[in-house]
């Protein structure tokens, strides 16, 4: 194989490592990242994946941002009552060290709100997650249908 080859293939490799569903970053691993598919002019969407820390100490997920959603939040599900709603996390979400934490429907979530375009299943999105200690990590992760439509009724 000339040098010439290898270095090109070389350069494929570290681009589909770029855009896998799996990244690390300052010891921070996401995983099985996804977000939900929209029917057109649809206001909300939710965004699912696993967090592992593998640093000794906590950290915390402070901010999401999203640029196909002018509001994007980090949710958690509460009971009101006897009713499930779901809120903002105003001081983020905490991974404890050596842990992992698992958002997925039903659960604790990324909102992203206001959307100003479609999330088409098999698309991708760019999105960017902001921690205390690990900084701010980009990355591209892929919509998927999903059997139900639970999600799609967003209150407060
Ligand atoms: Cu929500």
């Amino acid at each position: 194989m000339s040098k010439l080859l290898s270095l090109l293939v070389l350069a494929f490799i570290s681009l589909s490592t770029a855009t896998a569903e799996t990244l690390s970053h300052n010891g921070i691993l996401l995983s099985d990242v996804w977000i939900r598919a929209t029917p057109p002019h649809h206001g909300v969407s939710g965004g699912y994946l696993t967090i592992q820390n593998s640093n000794n100490t906590a950290d915390r997920l402070v901010a999401v941002t999203a640029d196909f959603a002018a509001q994007s939040e980090i949710h958690e599900m509460k009971m009101d009552g006897d009713i499930m709603k779901m809120r903002q996390m105003e001081d983020g979400l905490t991974i404890a060290g050596g842990s992992a934490v698992t958002l997925k429907p039903g659960g604790t979530h990324l909102m992203f709100m206001k959307l100003n375009q479609q999330i088409v299943a098999g698309e991708r999105y760019n999105i960017t997650l902001i921690f205390e200690q690990a900084g701010k990590i980009d990355m591209t992760i892929q919509a998927r249908k999903s059997a139900s439509g639970h999600h799609n009724k967003h209150s407060h």
